[in-house]
């Protein structure tokens, strides 16, 4: 593979390894070359099934090390690509040649800050009008109701509250439910601090407050953010837009749109999911004593891939951080490694806007790519991050989406990681206004992804 692609504006720091010898040295130690075919019948739950069968026990060799940084097991990319039958491709040496579209575009010898934000407001365009869609053009208004206190399950720590966002449009409405929790001390003090939130967008279950012990909960662990001084909020993606293929009828774009049919351009629950934290976002920054510079968005896979966006067209959020979002979320759609954009746009057809199903096995003629939607939150903060087990969501393809989005970085004056070579295993790289981790096991938001993000806000926060 060789990764055709000129820097305009060049990172503070070279990468220790330029990306050409490091898949040299990655392509000599993997031996498997698959020849793939483009039959989309994998579905998601093989691909989920197929990573948690695959062979990762303890006599699995694991191989990071400082110089080369982390790399996929190879008897677990073995595993994958000896299944039969399916047309994904996990060997990095089998991935593409391809060539990234340039974060600050042509002509960018002397592209200066100033120019940024019409570089970013046509990039904003090109990534709704080709993957994402457009929100609608109408202003509803917007009215919350407090329904009732949720159970603390910090045993008394924090401040929970039950919130409805009522959503209207003329005669017609549309609510979905959210949880909040503050913490207490931090607010009983004669003139309370503002504190940091931190949105998180739910596809899993919606936790209930009754069960969940502050231990328990690793994908939305109240108890340890409230210990960290956060607040924290959580919506359930599905309570806003169903996340089914025929699920349009029942949700905020069905609303918006008074059911009619869908245009190619029109915006995909993704970008629904991501307005619906804009919107406990307001309920955060009106009602609650919050910090405005000091809020995040957070997603697991789906949600991560929300996340990003949600921070792409809201930039009240100043830290967005996308855990596992792979395709269409935080990885590099050119290089086509675990999912790709034929299989997600045909598995998925209601997140994207119609008109990315054109783009399938044709990514290279798609106008942008997903570093540039790292880009779009320049100079606010982004974390990714990935798990060595989830070769589906392509942790490279992750972490090099933050490394080819530098030039915005180092336009608008932040540093950014730039070091093409990955760090080793469960060893967080935070530079500047990015972080990333990769953590061992499988596609999951845990406990440890939280702890490292954590760290994270709180050093982006402390400056
Ligand atoms: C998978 C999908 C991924 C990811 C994941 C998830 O089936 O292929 O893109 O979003 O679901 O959300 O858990």
């Amino acid at each position: 593979m060789i990764m055709k692609h000129k820097w305009h504006v060049r990172p503070a720091r070279r990468p220790f390894v330029t990306r050409r010898l490091l898949t040299a040295a990655l392509a000599s130690s993997m031996t498997m070359v698959g020849i793939f075919s483009n039959n989309l019948s994998f579905n998601s739950a093989n691909a989920q099934s197929l990573l948690g069968k695959a062979d990762t026990g303890a006599d699995t060799e694991i191989r990071t090390t400082e110089s080369a940084g982390w790399q996929a097991d190879a008897k677990l990319v073995a595993a994958l690509q000896a299944r039969s039958n399916h047309p994904f491709n996990y060997d990095e040496a089998a991935v593409p040649d391809y060539e990234l579209p340039d974060v600050l575009g042509a002509a960018t010898e002397d592209f200066t800050a100033a120019q940024w934000p019409d570089r970013r407001a046509a990039l904003l365009e090109q990534f709704r009008g080709h993957v994402y869609g457009r929100r609608p053009q109408v202003t509803p208004e917007v009215f919350f109701e407090y329904e009732a206190a949720a159970f603390d399950p910090t045993g008394g720590k924090a401040i929970g509250k039950r919130v409805r966002c009522r959503i209207r449009l003329g005669e017609r409405e549309f609510a979905f439910p959210f949880l909040i929790y503050t913490p207490r001390q931090s607010q009983q003090s004669a003139s309370p601090e503002p504190m940091p939130l931190v949105v998180l967008i739910n596809n899993r279950e919606f936790p209930d407050p009754q069960t969940m012990s502050p231990e328990a909960s690793g994908f939305w662990p109240v108890g340890l953010l409230i210990d960290a001084g956060f607040a924290t909020a959580v919506f359930h993606t599905s309570d806003v837009d169903p996340d089914r293929a025929d699920g349009y009828e029942q949700g905020i774009r069905g609303f918006f749109a008074e059911n009619a049919p869908r245009g190619d351009e029109s915006w995909g629950s993704l970008s629904a999911w991501g307005w619906a934290a804009s919107r406990v976002l307001d309920f955060a920054l009106k009602y609650e004593n919050i910090d405005p510079q000091r809020t995040a968005v957070v997603g697991h896979s789906r949600g991560g891939k929300t996340a990003l966006w949600a921070a792409a067209e809201d930039p009240r959020f100043q830290i967005a951080y996308a855990n596992e979002s792979g395709c269409g979320g935080a990885a590099l759609s050119r290089r086509r490694y675990g999912e790709t954009i034929a299989r997600i746009t045909s598995a998925f057809p209601h997140w994207f806007c119609p008109k990315l199903t054109t783009y399938s096995d044709q990514e290279d003629r798609l106008p942008v790519d997903q570093h540039q939607l790292i880009a779009l939150l320049a100079p606010r903060s982004v974390y990714v991050a990935s798990a060595a087990e989830d070769l589906w969501a392509d942790p490279r393809g992750e972490y090099l989406s933050i490394v080819e989005a530098a030039p915005a970085f180092e336009l608008l004056g932040k540093t950014s990681i730039t070091d093409s070579s990955m760090p080793p295993l469960d060893q967080p790289r935070h530079v500047g206004a990015t972080g990333y981790h990769i953590r061992p096991g499988k596609h999951n938001l845990t406990r440890h992804d939280w702890q490292y993000f954590l760290q994270f806000a709180e050093s982006q926060f402390a400056e």
